[in-house]
């Protein structure tokens, strides 16, 4: 299938305030993490970043989208407040589930984000369920699942790719390449490097590649995301891409060496798409929207600080009735 995308300069510069957001939420998710305001886990998608914002830009709306546990990049890229995000990660009532997830679950109806999910693997049975509501409804919404490449040995991975082949769902279902389990190299978990070819088993289309560059996620997760809603057909898509830090904020990351590292900060995306912006002669629309981000943020962490705790009135409505209930 071949699909003609546009790719005008507008368009980049969206996909980068998107990216440089997640980066910025982060990086002062990770601060205060260490200033001890933030509590349980915290797994962040820096470097990630052009996976979940390219897929996102080529989704409509309606369409649904699900993760796992390393999902502050989807909640935002899908239209998450910073605030609302922020809130979340310290345990505030105004964040996305009222401070009663935190990092590893947000979730967001309105943008149709349906969660971040702490099970390895778990929440590919859910995105299948999701697909099929969709194909039984005839409401011409695609699914997309991101998982990271530790979850294809999981058992709900390969019953949940099986019945997609087999109902001909309308789900992408991609997995996050970023080479380390926890700290468990690629090479020590996989005895097939390529993890697209899981796909050739279901007898489903699948795709692979790196993630250098947004708009090339853009235009190739979109074309699985065009499969599915014009054919039915799901899709295996391997995206090789990497991350920065630590599989969580506890992880020191000694199963990697510095210079690799070193080697891919080089080639991270944000700052591939940061020069070649700027090469276009979009200095000044780089800058405000970096001002904008930074303000951005600074406001959703005072937000977050200054946010009530959950109070003991939403103990009766989370647990034996109301919305949260059910
Ligand atoms: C069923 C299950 N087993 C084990 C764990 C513990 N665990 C959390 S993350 C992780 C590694 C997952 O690696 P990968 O899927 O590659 O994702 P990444 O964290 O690298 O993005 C493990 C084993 C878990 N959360 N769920």
């Amino acid at each position: 299938m071949t699909t003609t995308r546009k790719h005008s300069d507008e368009l980049h510069l969206a996909l980068y305030r998107k990216m440089f957001q997640i980066r910025r939420f982060e990086e002062e998710a990770a601060r205060a993490y260490a200033q001890g305001k933030i509590g349980g886990f915290l797994h962040l998608y820096i470097g990630q970043e052009p996976v979940a914002v390219g897929a996102v830009a080529a989704l409509q709306p309606t369409d649904y989208a699900i993760t796992t546990y390393r999902d502050h990049g989807l909640a935002l890229a899908r239209g998450m407040t910073s605030r609302a995000a922020m809130a979340e990660l310290f345990g505030k009532v105004t964040g996305c589930s009222k401070g009663l997830g935190g990092s590893m679950h947000f979730f967001d109806a309105e943008h149709n984000m349906l969660g971040g999910y702490g099970i390895v693997g778990g929440h590919v049975p859910l995105a299948v369920g999701t697909a099929f509501a969709s194909k039984y409804r005839e409401d011409g919404r695609v699914a997309i699942v991101f998982l990271g490449e530790g979850a294809v040995s999981i058992g709900d991975f390969h019953e949940g790719m099986s019945l997609a082949a087999l109902w001909k769902l309308p789900i992408v279902i991609v997995v996050e390449n970023n080479e380390y389990a926890m700290g468990t190299s690629l090479a020590r978990t996989l005895s097939v490097e390529d993890v697209s070819l899981k796909a050739v088993g279901y007898g489903m289309a699948r795709d692979r590649f790196f993630a250098h560059h947004v708009l090339e996620v853009y235009d190739r997760i979109g074309e699985a995301i065009d499969r599915a809603r014009t054919t039915s057909e799901p899709t295996l898509v391997e995206v090789r891409t990497y991350r920065f830090r630590g599989h969580s904020m506890s992880d020191p990351g000694k199963y990697r060496t510095p210079d690799e590292l070193e080697e891919r900060k080089r080639k991270d995306p944000l700052l591939v798409s940061r020069g070649e912006l700027e090469g276009k002669g979009h200095q000044e629309a780089l800058q405000k929207i970096e001002a904008e981000i930074e303000a951005e943020i600074e406001d959703a962490v005072r937000f977050a600080e200054e946010s009530p705790e959950p109070g003991p009135e939403l103990l009766e409505a989370t647990t034996y009735k109301g919305a949260f209930a059910r």
